[in-house]
C-alpha cells in the first residue's frame, strides 16, 4: 500500500482523458487498494485515478459516515433518469481550499464494473449521484470549477498558484 500525491488544479495532467480498465488484474488491485488509502487519508468521500496521475478509468467512492462502505467502480457510465436537479455544495481533493455551488442531474443509473471486472447496475441520488457525476468528469479530464464563471476559476487558478509558488519556496 501506498499513499499517492494528488494532483492540483491548474495542472495540465488534470485534464487528461482516461483509458478504460482492459485487463483486471493484481495491477489493477494495486492501485484501487493504494486510491483508498489516499482517499481515506486526504480525507475525501470521492477519489478518480486521474487525480493520482494514473489515466484509467477507475474511481473509489466511500460517502458513509463511518468510512466502512467502499465502492469501486471501473469503466463507469451515467444517465440522467428525469429532469430533476439538485444545488450542492461542492469541494475538491484537486481544487483544495474552494467550494461552491454546483447543480447536477439528482437521479442517475450507473453502468460499471467491479474489480473483478463483473457488470454493475443501479441508480444513485443526492450525494452519492453528485459524486459519481464529480469523478466521472475527472476521468474526462473535467474539474467542477470548468461548472464556474471565468472569472471565479481564473480567482482560483490565481490563488491555487500562488499557493503552489510558496510551497516550492526554499524554507528559511
Ligand atoms: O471529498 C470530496 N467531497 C465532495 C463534496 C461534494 C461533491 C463532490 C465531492 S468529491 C470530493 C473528493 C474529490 O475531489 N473527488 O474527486
Ligand atoms: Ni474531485
Amino acid at each position: 500500500m501506498a499513499l499517492l500525491t494528488i494532483l492540483e488544479f491548474p495542472d495540465p495532467k488534470l485534464r487528461t482523458i482516461a483509458r478504460e480498465v482492459q485487463k483486471f488484474d493484481h495491477r489493477i488491485i494495486n492501485i484501487i487498494d493504494d486510491m483508498f488509502e489516499t482517499m481515506y487519508q486526504a480525507p475525501g468521500i470521492g477519489l478518480a485515478a486521474t487525480q493520482v496521475d494514473i489515466h484509467q478509468r477507475i474511481i473509489t467512492i466511500d460517502i458513509s459516515e463511518d468510512k466502512n462502505q467502499p465502492l469501486v467502480l471501473i469503466n463507469p457510465h451515467f444517465s440522467i433518469l428525469d429532469d430533476d436537479t439538485e444545488m450542492m455544495q461542492e469541494g475538491c481533493l484537486s481544487v483544495p481550499g474552494f467550494y461552491e455551488e454546483i447543480e447536477r442531474p439528482k437521479h442517475i443509473r450507473v453502468l460499471a464494473q467491479d474489480k473483478t471486472g463483473k457488470a454493475l447496475n443501479f441508480t444513485a441520488t443526492d450525494l452519492l449521484a453528485v459524486c459519481i457525476q464529480h469523478e466521472i468528469d475527472h476521468l474526462d479530464g473535467k474539474l467542477f470549477v470548468d461548472y464556474l464563471s471565468k472569472l471565479k476559476r481564473s480567482r482560483i487558478k490565481t490563488k491555487l498558484e500562488k499557493a503552489h509558488r510558496q510551497q516550492n519556496l526554499p524554507h528559511s
